[in-house]
């Protein structure tokens, strides 16, 4: 019994003198000290010894485990050392490196063009107000004197979701909604920006796009104070340097209406590519509210008058950055975004 022991003691002294890294000492302790180990079964079999020899022989596999264990840790602390100096020796840290810049966000182009447009009204004293994007025919078509089959639906194909309910083409359901919201001809003066939907799909159109609609009633609103507002916006938006001007134009829910143009801002109005060789760009319409729209809302309209107009934000970017084609707006490609 003896014998075998010092045997295994040799054998596991020998290995553990062999070992070079911190994984096969490991192995080492569960091979001969693990609970699966060759000097625990001994241990474990000193039962079937007589009681003269079992003090002894019990004495002395704990001294080989004590011996063990010392040599293991002994070994463990020199292998350590030998891996700190390996990587001493080869791992270096340039301190002179500049350090790693954590990525900024910004906000997107079509935000900034709307933050401004909503500053710059504000600035005038209108209100900003917000509807649902799922409206009722009534308010995007009926109340704005486009019944039913009215030749004027067909050039802003929608989405329904019922006969009754459809995504609303433009936000002027609601100025509507407005205009129903105050007591009869109380004053109003409001932006409504906001997501419209048209089934329509080009480099100028999308089929989901932002608007801003403004309104305008009170008493003696003229198409002076249209005009007037629309031109403080332009300076304000596009610089003090460019034009501005009104074409009569046609809308169901305005009488008289106004496209409105300014200097290409590309060329100040000596004609180029993008302007088409006219020196003018068309960035939004209006007009004076009509009467119908007006009783619509629950105004008197021997009392009050008002003005409206509507913009689409992607045309206002387009023309404020320099960009041709709308889809990049909605690409989410970083290589774009990232120049803004
Ligand atoms: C435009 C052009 C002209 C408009 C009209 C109204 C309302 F609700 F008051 F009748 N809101 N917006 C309007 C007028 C919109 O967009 C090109």
């Amino acid at each position: 019994m003896e014998k075998e022991l010092m045997a295994l003691r040799d054998a596991a002294t020998q290995e553990l003198v062999q070992a070079n890294d911190l994984s096969s000492l490991n192995e080492l302790r569960v091979k001969y000290l693990g609970k699966k180990g060759s000097l625990t079964a001994i241990l474990r079999g000193l039962g079937g010894l007589s009681p003269e020899e079992r003090p002894r022989i019990g004495q002395v596999v704990n001294e080989i485990r004590e011996e063990m264990e010392r040599l293991l840790a002994e070994k463990t602390e020199e292998l350590k050392a030998v891996e700190l100096s390996r990587r001493l020796a080869s791992e270096r840290i340039d301190v002179t490196l500049p350090g790693r810049r954590p990525e900024m966000g910004h906000l997107h182009p079509l935000t900034k063009t709307l933050d401004i447009i909503k500053d710059t009204f504000m600035r005038m004293g209108f209100e900003i107000v917000g509807g649902p994007e799922v409206e009722r025919d009534f308010y995007n078509f009926e109340a704005l004197g486009l019944p039913k089959n009215h030749p004027a639906r067909d050039m802003q194909d929608s989405f329904y979701i019922t006969e009754e309910i459809l995504l609303r083409t433009h936000t002027s359901p609601v100025q509507v909604r407005t205009m129903l919201a105050h007591p009869p001809n109380h004053p109003i003066r409001v932006i409504a920006p906001g997501k419209v939907y048209r089934r329509d799909y080009d480099a100028t159109h999308a089929p989901m796009f932002q608007q801003v609609e403004g309104l305008v009633v009170d008493k003696g609103i003229t198409l002076g104070d249209l005009k007037g507002t629309l031109e403080l916006f332009v300076q304000e938006v596009f610089g003090k340097d460019v034009k501005m001007r009104m074409r009569p134009s046609f809308f169901p829910f305005t009488e008289p209406s106004a496209e409105v143009d300014i200097s290409c801002v590309m060329c100040s109005g000596k004609g180029c590519r993008v302007c088409k060789g006219t020196g003018w760009l068309e960035i939004l319409g209006s007009g004076m509210v009509h009467p119908r729209v007006l009783e619509g809302g629950n105004y008197d309209t021997a009392v009050v008058s008002g003005f409206a107009f509507g913009m689409g934000v992607e045309r206002i970017a387009m023309l404020l950055y320099g960009i041709d084609d709308l889809r990049l707006f909605f690409d989410n490609d970083l290589r774009f975004l990232r120049q803004f």
